[in-house]
């Protein structure tokens, strides 16, 4: 794979990289994305209409169901080329951020070091009604489980439609955007807001602002350079660039 030089000294030039990663750096892996259709049990209903808070009150069991498949499917995944490329890249660059809206907690597992999670993390659960974190509900087999604290339902720790970002997470994704040299894009539609303005962060602070991806997205015009192909090829071959 050939990429400009432009790019190959940019990034050997770089103190700091930042990455944002959404589903499509997990394809690889077997996480499904969110815009692809889902399959099997899952073929009728849309991701987009089960991650809200609204679902989950309408029908507490389904959402609470559809995490649980999910969250079995990412305890059988495993890093691929593109997550381990992204945590390898800490070798040759000094700083690098991976801000991930991904829940699914693979670039930890790749050995990533400075990781940024925007929307949770699927392996945490806390109380729908008091925000407790909860470690266990052994013994109650009720769909979804109840607190201990104060019975209110248990979901995951992530974040819904219309729900707030963390915080902390949201400050140190601006920043990383903002004091980078090199901004990549990696796997992500660009489509869900605060997350999808991080790139057009970063090129107005002045980066070099890189798209992964194997399909155009709003960012694809503005981006710097577009690197169109699978992240699991496309991150691996331009380390080896490097
Ligand atoms: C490959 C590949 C391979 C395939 N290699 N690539 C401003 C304007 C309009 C609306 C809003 C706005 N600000 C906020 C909003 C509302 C809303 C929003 O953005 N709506 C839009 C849909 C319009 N945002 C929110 O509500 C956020 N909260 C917020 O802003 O609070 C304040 C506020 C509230 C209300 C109004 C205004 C302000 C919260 C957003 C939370 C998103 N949550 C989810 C679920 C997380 C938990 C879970 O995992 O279940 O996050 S939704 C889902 O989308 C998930 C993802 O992280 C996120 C992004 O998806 P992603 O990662 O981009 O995946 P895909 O599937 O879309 O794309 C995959 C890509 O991979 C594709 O491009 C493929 O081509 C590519 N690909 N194979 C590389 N091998
Ligand atoms: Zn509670």
């Amino acid at each position: 794979m050939d990429f400009p030089s432009s790019l190959l000294d940019a990034l050997r030039r770089a103190r700091h990289v930042a990455a944002l990663t959404g589903a499509g750096i997990s394809a690889e892996s077997g996480v499904p994305t969110f815009r692809d259709a889902q399959t099997g049990l899952w073929a009728q209903y849309r991701p987009e209409e089960l991650a809200t808070p609204q679902a989950f009150r309408r029908d507490p069991a389904l959402v609470w169901n559809w995490y649980e498949w999910r969250r079995s499917l990412v305890r059988q995944a495993a890093p691929n080329p593109g997550h381990l490329a992204l945590a390898h890249l800490e070798d040759r660059v000094p700083r690098v951020s991976v801000i991930t809206q991904n829940v699914d907690g693979l670039h930890h597992r790749a050995g990533s070091t400075r990781i940024i999670e925007l929307h949770g993390n699927i392996a945490r659960t806390v109380c729908f009604d008091c925000r407790r974190q909860v470690e266990s509900w052994a013994g109650d087999s009720r769909v979804p489980p109840h607190c201990p604290a104060c019975d209110g339902l248990l979901r995951p720790d992530v974040v819904w439609f219309g729900e707030l970002l963390p915080r902390a997470a949201l400050a140190a994704a601006y920043e990383a955007a903002q004091q980078c040299d090199v901004f990549f894009s990696i796997g992500t539609s660009g489509l869900v807001e605060p997350a999808a303005s991080l790139p057009f962060e970063a090129l107005r602070a002045g980066a070099v602002v890189v798209e992964i991806n194997p399909q155009a997205t709003p960012l694809s015009d503005h981006a710097t350079y577009v690197l169109r192909g699978p992240s699991g090829v496309v991150l691996p071959a331009l380390l080896a660039a490097l």
